[in-house]
């Protein structure tokens, strides 16, 4: 059964709240975790990782095509680099949704270009954390679990 919501988050988030909170926000990667989680119905759980290494999201990636309907994912700096991931992602069947917190777009040139986005089914960017509660509010309308 694929009962499980993977929420992944790649380099230097696990430093939400203290990193550049003026571009990143005083929120906690727990206050993400906790938020998302407390949007699921009974029956949907919420797989959060977050890792500095890509080899370990890409090893987290493939565990979520045993039981994962969805995957949402800010590979932080590796959006804008890594292929691996993209590949990672293009071997998972379910939806995927790229969620960065801040407005990419408006930033430096390099961070406007996304392997990840040419797999998604949704980029949101620039909501901060609501960011991922819209993420996982999508994903409850697309499964048909959000009555
Ligand atoms: C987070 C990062 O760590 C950056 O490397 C990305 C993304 C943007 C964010 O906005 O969540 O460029």
């Amino acid at each position: 059964m694929s009962e499980t919501i993977y929420l992944l988050n790649g380099p230097n988030l696990n430093l939400l709240g203290q990193r550049q909170p003026e571009i990143y926000g005083y929120d906690t990667l727990d206050d993400v975790e906790s938020a998302c989680r407390a949007l699921l119905p009974d029956g949907l759980e919420l797989m959060a990782f977050q890792s500095n290494h890509e080899g370990a999201l890409i090893d987290t990636i493939h565990a979520a095509r045993q039981d994962g309907c969805a995957i949402v994912i800010n590979p932080g700096a590796f959006t804008h680099t890594s292929v691996a991931i993209l590949d990672a992602l293009n071997a998972f069947e379910g939806i995927v949704i790229e969620v960065h917190l801040s407005n990419v777009h408006k930033r430096e040139t390099f961070r406007h270009h996304s392997y990840v986005s040419l797999r998604a089914d949704g980029v949101i960017a620039g909501l901060g954390i609501e960011g991922y509660a819209a993420a996982i509010r999508h994903i409850l309308r697309q499964l048909g679990t959000d009555d």
